[in-house]
C-alpha cells in the first residue's frame, strides 16, 4: 500500500495531526510525519515533495497556520494529491491559514479541509487510496455505517427525552 506523508509547519500543529494519525492507524494505512516549513525549512519541504512519489507516497497531507503556504509549495513540487489543513493560531481564528491554503492558482490544486480538520484530512487520504484498494474501500463503507448507527442512537436519545 502507498504511504501517506504528513507534513506540519511546526510541532505546535501536532495536536491536529494526531487526529489524522488516529484515522490512518484505524485503517492500517502506513504514514510518515515530518516538521517541514515552507518558510523556516523550505529546502527540506521541497526536497520531500520532489522525492515523495519515488519514495512510495500516494497522498500528502500538509498542515500549517498563519501564512500557510506549506500545502501550496508542496503541491507545486509534486503531482501527487495534496490535502491542506489550515491550522488555527493565535490571531484571526485560522481565517489567515484557510485562505492561504485554499486559494490556490489554477493548475496547482490543494484539497483543503476545514480549519483544524485533521480527522477529515485522514479520511480523505484513505478515500483517495481506496480508489485502487478494494479492502480499504470496504473498510470505509463499514466505518460510514458504524458512524451512522452512532448518530441515529444519539437522535433516539434526544427524541425520547424531548418529544413526548
Ligand atoms: C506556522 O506558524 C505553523 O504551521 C504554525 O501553525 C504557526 C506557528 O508556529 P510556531 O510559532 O508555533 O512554531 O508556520
Amino acid at each position: 500500500m502507498k504511504k501517506v506523508g504528513i507534513l506540519m509547519g511546526s510541532d505546535s500543529d501536532l495536536p491536529i495531526l494526531e487526529k489524522t494519525a488516529n484515522i490512518l492507524n484505524e485503517f492500517e494505512v502506513p504514514f510518515e510525519m515530518h516538521v517541514y516549513s515552507a518558510h523556516r525549512t523550505p529546502e527540506q519541504a521541497i526536497e520531500f515533495a520532489l522525492k515523495a512519489e519515488e519514495n512510495g507516497f500516494g497522498v500528502l497531507i500538509c498542515a500549517a497556520g498563519m501564512a500557510a503556504h506549506l500545502a501550496g509549495v508542496v503541491a507545486g513540487h509534486t503531482t501527487l494529491p495534496v490535502i491542506g489543513i489550515p491550522c488555527k493560531s493565535t490571531c484571526l481564528d485560522g481565517m489567515d491559514a484557510l485562505l492561504s491554503t485554499v486559494m490556490m492558482p489554477s493548475g496547482i490544486p490543494v484539497a483543503t479541509v476545514a480549519i483544524n480538520g485533521g480527522a477529515n484530512a485522514g479520511i480523505l487520504a484513505v478515500e483517495m487510496l481506496a480508489i485502487s484498494d478494494k479492502d480499504l474501500a470496504l473498510k470505509l463503507k463499514q466505518k460510514r455505517q458504524n458512524d451512522t448507527i452512532k448518530v441515529l442512537e444519539k437522535n433516539k436519545n434526544i427524541e425520547e427525552k424531548f418529544n413526548k
